[in-house]
């Protein structure tokens, strides 16, 4: 029976999810049963001995060359780069990450970005570096309509901690909601409604066909002239000369940007020096892999006991 872990990510190194793995999987020997891609190719390692794999955006063709894969658990929760992998091996089960770190650290992001637009510190900072001694006028919170486009696990949560403040929050997602105190816009027909009322608009969709590009020159125009735009699901989902263009003209007042087109942003990207953008360089949530091991290894157990994991993506919605 195949039971050996193969880890793939060329960004981050193997020792940190290793170091997190052993102590809650004693019965793996990580000596023996844990290769890491691509240095196990000059090893005596054989790939018809993997059975699951531990992946952080593979390269594509990775994952093909383990033929008998049980399943692939992603290290973070977007799983774009791997369904985009033309060579995924058909059947097999791809699980994503839901960790209670990874949603605390992305509501923390959130409600620090939604804050700054909505008390103007991003005018205070500048008014700073002009020696500008001013009160601006300062809005009522329970006036700010707040308007988070995914509902899932990051942004439920997200909605979670806005809310005391009194915010107006709607949410807009593929399937109506019932969370309360906020209301429930979904599918496409009602994106119009859901932008028009929303005047700080966060952006946290799974990348998929139906998401690409959704924030484009027609939709960004239906949010209130002033609006802000917070973006930490996946940079595709704006198009950034449209964004540009809304920013220039000044109908959108301002984005924090965590995810990109192109990451790293080229180093002579407009991006990085408008003055009305804040560039964080996708680190709005990152994975833990202190907090994830639990999970983790009870997704490895429930595998290799035949039984269907938790937190599968569903291949037809792409997340
Ligand atoms: P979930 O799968 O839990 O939630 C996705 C939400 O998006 C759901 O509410 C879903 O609707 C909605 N949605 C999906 N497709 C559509 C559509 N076509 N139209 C309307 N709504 C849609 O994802 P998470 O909350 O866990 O994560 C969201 C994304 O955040 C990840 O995919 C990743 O890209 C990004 N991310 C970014 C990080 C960063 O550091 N910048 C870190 C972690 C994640 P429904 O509920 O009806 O199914
Ligand atoms: C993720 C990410 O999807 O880090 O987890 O973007």
């Amino acid at each position: 029976m195949p039971s050996a872990l193969v880890y793939i990510s060329p960004e981050d190194p193997a020792e940190r999810w290793r170091d997190a793995l052993v102590p809650v999987l004693p019965e793996v020997n990580f000596t023996s049963d844990f290769h890491v891609w691509p240095d196990c190719k000059d090893t005596q390692y054989d790939p018809e001995d993997v059975d699951i794999a531990l992946v952080w955006r593979p390269k594509p063709g990775d994952l093909k060359h383990f033929p008998n894969l049980k399943a692939v658990i992603n290290l973070g929760a977007g799983v774009d780069t791997i369904l985009a992998d033309e060579t995924y091996p058909k059947g097999v089960p791809l699980v994503r990450l839901i960790d209670p770190a990874l949603t605390r650290h992305m509501s923390e992001f959130i409600v620090h970005r939604v804050l700054h637009f909505h008390r103007k510190f991003h005018v205070y900072d500048q008014m700073q570096r002009d020696h500008d001694w001013r009160e601006l006028i300062q809005e009522d919170t329970l006036q700010k309509r707040v308007g988070i486009m995914g509902l899932g696990t990051l942004g439920t949560d997200a909605v979670r901690h806005l809310a005391p403040f009194g915010f107006q929050i709607a949410g807009w997602s593929r399937t109506e909601k019932r969370i309360n105190g906020v209301q429930s816009f979904f599918g496409l027909d009602n994106l119009k409604e859901f932008l028009a009322r929303t005047d700080i608009l966060i952006c946290l969709l799974p990348l998929t066909p139906e998401t690409h590009g959704i924030l484009n020159a027609e939709t960004l125009s239906q949010l209130p002239k002033g609006a802000y735009v917070i973006n930490s699901g996946r940079g595709l989902q704006i198009d950034q000369e449209n964004l540009l263009v809304e920013l220039d003209n000044g109908h959108i007042a301002g984005a924090a940007l965590d995810v990109f087109c192109t990451e790293p942003i080229p180093k002579n990207s407009p991006i990085w020096d408008h003055p009305k953008i804040i560039v964080t360089p996708h680190i709005a949530s990152l994975s833990s892999a202190q907090s994830a091991a639990q999970n983790i290894a009870e997704n490895i157990r429930r595998i290799r006991r035949g039984e269907t994991p938790n937190d599968l993506v569903d291949f037809n919605t792409g997340y």
